[in-house]
């Protein structure tokens, strides 16, 4: 499948939109593409008279979705979401009523289902890691559906997560906004630079700030702030110090914490578990603290890093998902990596979703840096199924 294919099949979606005389629920990825798309979305939705609600999610899993479809007979629109999990999606709304939409880059499961149109550009032949954002999957739909060349801006924001200069659909975002009067282009090549006129700002500026405000504030309904602030044209940047300070503070508190009573150490695995103390800000804030912490004198450079803290099983303005559950992100230290890259120890990735799904969790990630969601009071046993695996790679029955 193709490029033609993809517009026919953005053009029936946006109809669907258009005529399913159903209130829709957006459901939206928490970092800056994800917002981005929200706001596209919902703009998009209000033009056409569409009643919608909003809902911002970290992560997919079945208790989330679960959640999130007891909404019942809707209009379920994922943007920057829900490709990775779209098995889960097509069983809700076949099981619970609605249609569902997903307009989303993220590496697509293949579903066939009456009631699911997904609209992930890996499906026709582009790349989702450098074609195109989710932002941009979400604004080519919309604009099907109703004139939102006034919003292609945020688009090429979204994109910002994509690395080097806009290229392939993006490209066409970008296009719009330029057409608009909204972006001017600096420089050439590789070094181009997108700056959003009406903020006086570069695009990967205004996406780190929106970023910052999705992931810390995930809790406190900063996503939602921030996409009203988005269909207004404004990014919140008073917002965003306020996460960076109460940031700050909770790491270097985690940080003293550490530094007294050191990580707990196996043969291969180190851990440590901040319990409540990052309780408010979002989930992510424990990869970034890992992330950190894995470079430090504190940690072995040689072993894995597992980081631990209690999961606030709330989805704002939706309610609780059910169980106890523990968040869990994994990092590969210097030396780590560089064996990982060789190929001498396992991925991280690997490691992570099958001790999760070990012990009744589940988890994703890349070769060096992964997460997962655990039922609370299987730490140790996660640990346990970590080293048993690394274990086993290294007596040559690889994992
Ligand atoms: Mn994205």
């Amino acid at each position: 499948m193709g490029e033609l294919a993809y517009f026919g099949d953005l053009h029936r979606a946006a109809e669907r939109i258009r005529e399913s005389g159903l209130d829709a629920v957006v459901i939206f990825h928490d970092d800056a593409d994800g917002l981005c798309a929200g706001a596209i979305a919902s703009l998009a939705l209000d033009r056409v008279g569409v009643k919608h609600r909003l809902v911002c999610v970290e992560k997919l899993s079945p208790e989330v979705v679960k959640l999130i479809h007891s909404l019942g007979e809707a209009l379920y629109i994922y943007v920057d979401i829900g490709s990775g999990r779209a098995d889960l999606i097509a069983e809700r709304v076949e099981r619970s009523g609605g249609e569902a939409v997903i307009a989303d880059h993220h590496d697509p499961m293949k579903v066939e289902s009456e009631k699911l149109i997904h609209l992930n550009p890996e499906l026709y032949g582009y790349s989702g890691e450098i074609d195109a954002s989710g932002s941009t999957a979400t604004y080519l739909l919309m604009r099907e559906a109703v004139d939102m060349r006034d919003a292609a801006w945020m688009a090429v924001i979204g994109s910002a997560e994509i690395p080097g200069a806009l290229r392939g659909l993006n490209r066409v975002a970008l296009g719009d906004a330029v057409g608009g009067g909204d972006v001017e282009v600096l420089g050439s090549g590789e070094s181009e630079k997108y700056v959003i006129k009406f903020l006086d700002k570069p695009w990967d500026k205004s996406s780190s700030t929106l970023s910052a405000i999705g992931s810390m504030g995930y809790y406190e309904g900063a996503p939602i702030t921030a996409v009203e602030n988005l269909k207004r044209r404004r990014v919140p940047e008073e917002l965003a110090k306020r996460f960076e300070e109460l940031r700050r503070r909770k790491f270097a508190q985690a940080l003293a914490v550490i530094s007294k009573k050191g990580v707990n150490s196996g043969n291969y695995v180190q851990w440590y578990h901040l319990g409540d103390l990052f309780r408010g800000l979002g989930s992510k804030a424990l990869g970034t603290f890992t992330s950190t912490l894995s470079y430090r004198k504190q940690v072995d450079p040689k072993k894995y890093l597992a980081g631990f803290m209690n999961f606030l099983p709330d989805i704002p303005g939706l309610g609780r998902i059910e169980g106890d559950w523990v968040k869990t992100s994994i990092r590969a230290p210097k030396q780590l990596s560089n064996q990982i890259n060789r190929g001498a120890m396992p991925p991280v990735s690997t490691l992570t979703i099958k001790a999760s799904e070990a012990v009744g969790g589940s988890g994703d990630g890349h070769s060096l840096a992964a997460s997962a969601l655990i039922p609370a009071g299987r730490e140790r046993d996660f640990i346990n199924e970590f080293e048993g695996l690394v274990e086993e790679f290294r007596s040559g029955r690889r994992p």
